[in-house]
Protein backbone atom coordinates (compact mmCIF):
# COMPACT_ATOMS: atom_id res chain seq x y z
CA UNK A 1 0.00 0.00 0.00
CA UNK A 2 0.87 3.28 -0.67
CA UNK A 3 1.84 5.60 2.24
CA UNK A 4 2.57 9.40 3.06
CA UNK A 5 6.50 10.01 3.15
CA UNK A 6 7.49 11.24 6.35
CA UNK A 7 8.12 14.90 4.70
CA UNK A 8 4.66 15.42 3.45
CA UNK A 9 3.47 14.30 6.95
CA UNK A 10 5.95 16.75 8.39
CA UNK A 11 4.11 19.17 6.72
CA UNK A 12 1.09 19.04 7.69
CA UNK A 13 -0.75 22.11 9.61
CA UNK A 14 -1.92 19.40 12.22
CA UNK A 15 1.41 17.61 13.01
CA UNK A 16 2.93 18.61 16.73
CA UNK A 17 6.39 20.78 16.73
CA UNK A 18 7.93 17.86 18.12
CA UNK A 19 6.47 14.90 15.29
CA UNK A 20 7.55 17.75 12.41
CA UNK A 21 11.45 17.93 13.79
CA UNK A 22 10.81 14.32 14.51
CA UNK A 23 10.02 13.49 10.55
CA UNK A 24 11.97 16.38 8.95
CA UNK A 25 15.45 14.93 10.72
CA UNK A 26 14.58 11.12 9.81
CA UNK A 27 14.12 12.04 6.15
CA UNK A 28 17.11 14.37 6.46
CA UNK A 29 19.33 11.58 7.86
CA UNK A 30 17.80 8.55 6.17
CA UNK A 31 16.87 6.85 9.75
CA UNK A 32 13.90 5.60 11.62
CA UNK A 33 15.99 4.03 14.02
CA UNK A 34 15.76 5.04 18.01
CA UNK A 35 18.50 3.31 19.92
CA UNK A 36 17.16 1.93 23.71
CA UNK A 37 20.46 3.27 25.66
CA UNK A 38 19.31 0.59 28.33
CA UNK A 39 22.66 1.11 29.89
CA UNK A 40 24.29 1.95 33.69
CA UNK A 41 26.90 4.32 33.83
CA UNK A 42 27.35 7.90 32.08
CA UNK A 43 30.18 7.67 29.98
CA UNK A 44 28.54 4.46 28.08
CA UNK A 45 25.42 6.68 27.47
CA UNK A 46 27.37 9.59 26.44
CA UNK A 47 29.73 7.18 23.96
CA UNK A 48 26.77 5.29 22.52
CA UNK A 49 25.38 9.03 21.80
CA UNK A 50 28.17 10.08 20.26
CA UNK A 51 29.06 7.13 17.91
CA UNK A 52 25.70 5.87 16.74
CA UNK A 53 24.25 9.67 16.95
CA UNK A 54 24.86 9.71 13.07
CA UNK A 55 22.55 6.87 12.59
CA UNK A 56 20.03 7.57 14.83
CA UNK A 57 16.14 9.66 14.73
CA UNK A 58 15.86 9.40 18.46
CA UNK A 59 17.63 8.34 21.44
CA UNK A 60 15.32 6.66 24.15
CA UNK A 61 16.94 6.81 27.86
CA UNK A 62 15.92 5.46 31.30
CA UNK A 63 17.56 7.52 33.64
CA UNK A 64 16.84 5.84 37.00
CA UNK A 65 19.23 2.32 35.80
CA UNK A 66 22.06 5.12 35.19
CA UNK A 67 24.37 4.23 38.39
CA UNK A 68 25.91 7.73 38.25
CA UNK A 69 23.55 9.95 37.20
CA UNK A 70 24.55 13.78 36.75
CA UNK A 71 23.07 17.53 35.52
CA UNK A 72 26.54 17.65 33.88
CA UNK A 73 25.81 14.14 32.08
CA UNK A 74 22.47 15.55 30.64
CA UNK A 75 24.32 19.00 29.78
CA UNK A 76 26.54 16.32 27.39
CA UNK A 77 24.08 14.21 26.19
CA UNK A 78 22.08 17.73 25.14
CA UNK A 79 24.94 18.96 23.44
CA UNK A 80 24.99 15.16 21.58
CA UNK A 81 21.74 15.81 20.71
CA UNK A 82 22.43 19.42 18.98
CA UNK A 83 25.63 18.16 17.49
CA UNK A 84 24.45 15.19 15.28
CA UNK A 85 20.67 15.95 15.35
CA UNK A 86 18.80 13.77 17.22
CA UNK A 87 15.84 13.79 19.78
CA UNK A 88 16.09 12.65 23.78
CA UNK A 89 12.86 10.61 24.92
CA UNK A 90 13.30 9.43 28.42
CA UNK A 91 11.22 6.24 28.50
CA UNK A 92 9.84 7.08 31.83
CA UNK A 93 6.36 5.58 31.47
CA UNK A 94 4.31 8.04 33.56
CA UNK A 95 1.37 6.79 35.52
CA UNK A 96 -0.02 8.43 38.07
CA UNK A 97 -2.83 11.00 39.04
CA UNK A 98 -2.04 14.20 37.04
CA UNK A 99 -0.84 16.02 40.35
CA UNK A 100 1.83 13.85 40.85
CA UNK A 101 2.91 13.05 37.46
CA UNK A 102 3.40 16.67 37.15
CA UNK A 103 6.29 16.49 40.28
CA UNK A 104 7.78 13.78 38.97
CA UNK A 105 8.07 15.35 35.31
CA UNK A 106 9.20 18.26 36.97
CA UNK A 107 11.54 17.81 39.86
CA UNK A 108 13.10 15.11 42.07
CA UNK A 109 16.45 13.95 40.86
CA UNK A 110 15.99 13.65 37.00
CA UNK A 111 14.07 17.31 36.41
CA UNK A 112 13.21 15.20 32.82
CA UNK A 113 11.62 18.25 31.79
CA UNK A 114 14.22 20.56 31.70
CA UNK A 115 16.24 18.02 28.52
CA UNK A 116 13.75 15.58 27.24
CA UNK A 117 12.21 16.38 24.23
CA UNK A 118 9.83 13.43 24.57
CA UNK A 119 8.15 11.56 27.44
CA UNK A 120 5.39 8.94 27.21
CA UNK A 121 2.63 7.76 29.81
CA UNK A 122 0.57 4.72 30.49
CA UNK A 123 -3.46 5.85 29.59
CA UNK A 124 -4.90 3.84 32.43
CA UNK A 125 -5.25 6.81 34.75
CA UNK A 126 -7.34 8.22 32.43
CA UNK A 127 -6.80 11.66 30.67
CA UNK A 128 -5.52 13.14 33.96
CA UNK A 129 -2.17 11.85 33.32
CA UNK A 130 -2.19 13.64 30.34
CA UNK A 131 -3.18 16.92 31.53
CA UNK A 132 -0.72 16.93 34.23
CA UNK A 133 2.46 16.76 32.09
CA UNK A 134 0.99 18.77 29.59
CA UNK A 135 1.05 21.30 32.38
CA UNK A 136 4.82 21.09 32.29
CA UNK A 137 5.86 20.31 29.06
CA UNK A 138 3.53 21.72 26.44
CA UNK A 139 4.85 25.59 27.04
CA UNK A 140 8.37 23.71 26.67
CA UNK A 141 7.31 22.86 23.52
CA UNK A 142 8.08 19.22 24.39
CA UNK A 143 5.61 16.24 23.47
CA UNK A 144 4.16 12.76 24.56
CA UNK A 145 3.51 9.42 23.26
CA UNK A 146 0.49 7.56 24.78
CA UNK A 147 1.36 3.74 25.52
CA UNK A 148 -1.26 1.94 23.44
CA UNK A 149 -0.01 -1.58 23.66
CA UNK A 150 3.64 -3.35 25.11
CA UNK A 151 5.25 -5.97 23.23
CA UNK A 152 5.38 -8.06 26.59
CA UNK A 153 3.95 -11.43 26.39
CA UNK A 154 0.68 -10.87 27.91
CA UNK A 155 0.15 -7.03 28.27
CA UNK A 156 -2.95 -5.89 29.18
CA UNK A 157 -3.74 -3.65 26.23
CA UNK A 158 -6.91 -5.09 24.89
CA UNK A 159 -8.06 -4.05 21.61
CA UNK A 160 -10.70 -2.11 23.75
CA UNK A 161 -7.80 -0.17 25.69
CA UNK A 162 -5.75 0.61 22.43
CA UNK A 163 -8.64 2.45 21.00
CA UNK A 164 -10.11 4.48 24.08
CA UNK A 165 -5.56 5.32 24.21
CA UNK A 166 -6.45 6.84 20.51
CA UNK A 167 -9.09 8.81 21.45
CA UNK A 168 -7.08 10.24 24.45
CA UNK A 169 -4.60 11.43 22.11
CA UNK A 170 -7.06 13.07 20.01
CA UNK A 171 -8.24 15.19 22.86
CA UNK A 172 -5.03 16.39 23.29
CA UNK A 173 -3.20 17.36 20.18
CA UNK A 174 -1.13 20.08 21.54
CA UNK A 175 0.84 17.58 23.50
CA UNK A 176 0.38 14.11 22.22
CA UNK A 177 2.34 13.55 18.88
CA UNK A 178 1.62 9.57 19.13
CA UNK A 179 1.84 6.13 20.57
CA UNK A 180 4.05 3.50 21.65
CA UNK A 181 2.55 0.45 20.39
CA UNK A 182 3.29 -2.82 18.06
CA UNK A 183 1.31 -1.32 15.04
CA UNK A 184 -0.02 1.41 13.20
CA UNK A 185 -2.88 2.52 15.71
CA UNK A 186 -4.10 5.88 14.45
CA UNK A 187 -5.22 6.60 11.11
CA UNK A 188 -4.16 10.17 11.54
CA UNK A 189 -0.72 10.74 9.56
CA UNK A 190 0.28 13.31 11.67
CA UNK A 191 0.53 11.07 14.71
CA UNK A 192 4.17 8.94 15.12
CA UNK A 193 4.04 5.16 16.01
CA UNK A 194 7.14 3.69 17.88
CA UNK A 195 7.78 0.07 18.41
CA UNK A 196 9.76 -1.72 20.71
CA UNK A 197 10.61 -4.78 20.78
CA UNK A 198 12.66 -5.03 17.73
CA UNK A 199 15.07 -7.12 16.50
CA UNK A 200 16.75 -8.71 13.77
CA UNK A 201 16.25 -12.08 14.62
CA UNK A 202 13.24 -12.43 16.25
CA UNK A 203 12.09 -14.36 19.49
CA UNK A 204 11.82 -13.15 22.74
CA UNK A 205 14.00 -13.18 25.99
CA UNK A 206 13.04 -15.36 29.20
CA UNK A 207 11.27 -12.25 31.24
CA UNK A 208 8.77 -12.17 28.41
CA UNK A 209 10.01 -9.56 25.82
CA UNK A 210 8.80 -10.76 22.61
CA UNK A 211 10.94 -9.57 19.30
CA UNK A 212 9.67 -8.61 15.68
CA UNK A 213 12.04 -7.97 13.21
CA UNK A 214 12.29 -4.16 11.67
CA UNK A 215 10.57 -4.75 8.18
CA UNK A 216 8.10 -6.65 9.79
CA UNK A 217 7.30 -3.64 12.23
CA UNK A 218 7.37 -0.74 9.50
CA UNK A 219 6.36 -2.51 6.12
CA UNK A 220 3.65 -4.74 7.65
CA UNK A 221 2.76 -3.06 11.28
CA UNK A 222 2.50 0.73 9.71
CA UNK A 223 4.78 1.81 12.55
CA UNK A 224 7.38 4.51 11.91
CA UNK A 225 9.90 4.17 14.15
CA UNK A 226 11.99 1.16 15.52
CA UNK A 227 13.02 0.49 18.67
CA UNK A 228 16.05 -0.94 19.20
CA UNK A 229 17.76 -1.80 22.69
CA UNK A 230 19.38 -5.13 23.40
CA UNK A 231 19.84 -6.08 19.54
CA UNK A 232 22.33 -3.38 19.34
CA UNK A 233 24.05 -3.46 22.67
CA UNK A 234 24.87 -6.91 22.84
CA UNK A 235 26.84 -6.49 19.62
CA UNK A 236 30.66 -6.62 19.73
CA UNK A 237 30.46 -3.83 17.03
CA UNK A 238 27.96 -1.37 18.15
CA UNK A 239 27.99 1.25 15.22
CA UNK A 240 28.21 -1.77 13.07
CA UNK A 241 25.15 -3.09 14.42
CA UNK A 242 23.41 -0.47 14.64
CA UNK A 243 23.78 0.54 10.54
CA UNK A 244 22.23 -2.75 10.22
CA UNK A 245 19.60 -1.69 11.98
CA UNK A 246 19.11 1.83 10.33
CA UNK A 247 19.42 0.32 6.82
CA UNK A 248 16.83 -2.58 7.72
CA UNK A 249 14.40 0.23 8.80
CA UNK A 250 14.94 2.34 5.92
CA UNK A 251 14.49 -0.17 3.44
CA UNK A 252 10.97 -1.53 4.84
CA UNK A 253 10.12 2.58 4.80
CA UNK A 254 11.10 2.98 1.37
CA UNK A 255 9.10 0.29 0.22
CA UNK A 256 6.20 1.14 1.62
CA UNK A 257 5.89 4.53 -0.44
N1 LIG B 1 9.83 -1.14 26.07
C1 LIG B 1 9.57 -2.43 25.63
N2 LIG B 1 8.25 -2.78 25.40
C2 LIG B 1 7.24 -1.92 25.60
C3 LIG B 1 7.56 -0.65 26.03
N3 LIG B 1 8.83 -0.30 26.26
O1 LIG B 1 10.46 -3.26 25.44
O2 LIG B 1 6.08 -2.28 25.35
C4 LIG B 1 11.22 -0.65 26.31
C5 LIG B 1 12.00 -1.34 27.40
C6 LIG B 1 13.42 -1.28 26.89
C7 LIG B 1 13.28 -1.28 25.39
O3 LIG B 1 11.85 -0.64 28.62
O4 LIG B 1 14.02 -0.06 27.27
O5 LIG B 1 11.97 -0.79 25.11
C8 LIG B 1 13.45 -2.61 24.71
O6 LIG B 1 14.74 -3.13 24.91
P1 LIG B 1 15.29 -4.42 24.13
O7 LIG B 1 15.33 -4.04 22.66
O8 LIG B 1 16.65 -4.60 24.71
O9 LIG B 1 14.38 -5.57 24.41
Amino acid sequence: SREMSYSARAALSSTHPIAKRLFMLMEEKRTNLCVSADVTHTHELLELADTLGPLICVIKTHVDILQDFSSDAIDKLKELSAKHNFLIFEDRKFADIGNTVKHQYEGGVYCISSWSHIINAHSVPGPGVVAGLKAVGRSLGHGCLLIAQMSSQGALTTEQYTQTTVKMADDHPDFVFGFISGSKVSAKPEHVHMTPGVRLQSGGDDLGQQYTTPDEVIRSKGSDVIIVGRGILSASDRKEEAEKYRKAGWEAYLSRL
